[in-house]
């Protein structure tokens, strides 16, 4: 019967039909929620330039690109960078070409506080601010402030940074600055910008300034005293500013899914999960605070067989569980990408000890099979972002959500199909866990330009514009995704089928 040629016939036709459907299905246009507000993100270090111009003053970036040129590549640095400093007119006018509702930017700390202290204000770089923010409000652009994206000052390093439990007093006083320069006009508030970036590859793997490696004691040093930080932040704002400013602020955690390899390596991936990115999402979101129970217990475990007198992963002490807990009105998500996770006795041994992954016992890699970027890290597996938005609405209670940072590299190319591929299928996946049920209400794409993007300098591009590092002006060209993204703004609308006329030049629309 089954090599009947007739059965097989309709069997095929089936088939057939079955695929298209479901075809017709998946790459129909798509409406975004009224009210989802859609922008674009940077970051200081990695557009301003200008980075010793009008009484500036040091930073972590600045001495590592000058001390060590080559540990970046190519041995590039952020001196001029997109020189965002000076153009930002011509930033703003992108941001018009595109129907931006938002754009989130960072604060430099040194520019706004030269002694890295609130006793002097640094009148030009708060006029650079001011004037970015009014150009923005002129057309209607609200503005997305981060107030730490990783340019710490390099005198507070010095002092030991965020190791230094002092960084609570430090942090608190150049925020409330912040918020009494531009609060009245600045109503989203970031507090940091990716806090596992900032303690486990600063103090842990060397993989983003100032470079340590003490995996396994500062990096946790570090997340406790940021997470205090964060949250002193966020009870000035809202006792002492938000009354009159009206704003909402809250934290920025970057978050990987991670698969495990079969049922078996569940528990695997989950122990992953919650250390690198529950570490910084259960004090804050879950409903009993403090560090995830499990990492608690490992780290305790660990440090015990090694000799330690006590843990190396620090102790919240009650008031700061308290203080910590709830302090942050959403949870900002930075994702692009998905790892693969397991455990057997390979594990034991492979990684150096003591170390932070040590602790988890696990490994992860990406699937050679995945599609990828310019950024071996960075492989497109929109799955995983849908499986963390459900993880993440399951968890802890369906919080509200902005997708802070999303995006997608390559090298200089402006007709950039594999760009405008990842933005579709990952807004698709997105619309998907909305229908679900997931509160988000804020979509970023990383980023509005081509910028210094840290250790890989000026190799790996995530610009909606392609900006030319060759000409004095830093030419900024609209690449094949910004005119998709900006018909995806116009029209509320993911369109798989739309394919935009890159003959025509991105103008600017009436109204913006
Ligand atoms: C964001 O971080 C940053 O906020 C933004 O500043 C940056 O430009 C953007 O990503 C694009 O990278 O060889 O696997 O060890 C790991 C996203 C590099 C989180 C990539 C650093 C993901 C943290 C390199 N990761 N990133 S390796």
């Amino acid at each position: 019967m089954l090599g009947s040629p007739q059965l097989l016939f309709y069997v095929a036709c089936f088939v057939l039909a079955e695929s298209k459907v479901a075809n017709v299905n998946r790459h129909e246009a798509r409406k975004f929620p009224d009210g989802m507000l859609l922008g674009a993100a940077t970051a200081s270090y990695q557009v301003e330039g200008a980075w010793d111009e009008d009484g500036k003053s040091e930073n972590i970036w600045d001495t590592l690109t000058h001390r060590e040129p080559c540990v970046i590549a190519e041995c590039h640095n952020g001196d001029v960078a997109d020189n965002s400093y000076h153009l930002y007119k011509r930033d703003v006018e992108m941001m018009r070409e595109l129907g931006l509702d938002f754009y989130r930017f960072s604060l430099s700390w040194s520019r706004i506080l030269p002694t890295s202290f609130p006793d002097k204000i640094n009148e030009k770089g708060v006029e650079y601010y001011n004037n970015l923010i009014d150009e923005m409000l002129k057309y209607n652009i609200q503005p997305m402030v981060t107030l730490y994206h990783w340019d710490l000052p390099q005198k507070l390093q010095d002092m030991g940074g965020w190791a230094n439990p002092h960084i609570v007093d430090w942090f608190t006083d150049y925020s409330r600055v912040a918020f009494e320069l531009f609060g009245d006009r600045v109503k989203y508030w970031f507090t940091i910008n990716e806090p596992r970036e900032v303690c486990y590859q600063g103090y842990g793997s060397a993989s983003m300034a100032p470079l340590f490696t003490m995996s396994g004691y500062a990096d946790y040093i570090c997340s406790k005293n940021l997470l205090v930080a964060h949250a002193k932040v966020y009870h000035m704002y809202n006792n002492e500013f938000r009354p009159t400013q009206g704003g909402t602020i809250g934290i920025v955690v970057s978050m990987k899914w991670y698969e495990p390899v079969s049922e078996e390596h569940a528990e695997a991936a989950e122990d992953l999960t919650q250390f690198e990115w529950g570490i910084y999402a259960n004090p804050i979101f879950s409903k009993t605070g403090d560090f995830p129970q499990v990492m608690k217990e490992k780290v305790a475990a660990k440090s015990k067989a090694q000799g330690f007198p006590r843990s190396r992963l620090p102790e919240f002490t009650p008031e700061e569980i308290e203080l910590v807990k709830g302090s942050s009105d959403f949870l900002a998500i930075n994702h692009y990408t998905t790892n693969m996770v397991y455990r057997n006795e390979s594990v034991f041994g492979y990684h150096a000890s003591p170390s932070y992954y040590d602790d988890i016992d696990v490994i992860l890699y990406t699937d050679s099979s995945w599609e990828g970027s310019a950024s071996p890290w960075l492989k497109v597996i929109p799955w995983g972002f849908y499986k963390l938005l459900t993880k993440i609405r399951e968890d802890y209670d369906n919080p509200t959500i902005f997708i802070t940072e999303n995006g997608f590299s390559t090298r200089q190319v402006l007709v950039d199909d594999d760009r405008v591929s990842y933005y579709r299928q990952y807004l698709d996946v997105m619309l998907d866990a909305i229908e679900d049920g997931s509160d988000i209400r804020v979509y970023t794409a990383w980023s509005l330009m081509d910028n210094f993007e840290w250790l890989q300098g000026y190799t790996q591009r995530f610009g909606l514009y392609e900006v030319d590092y060759e000409s004095p002006d830093r030419t900024r060209t609209p690449r094949k995704a910004a005119y998709v993204y900006k018909e995806i703004i116009r029209s509320r609308t993911l369109d798989f089928h739309y394919e935009p006329d890159m003959t025509l030049p991105l103008t600017i629309d009436e109204g913006h």
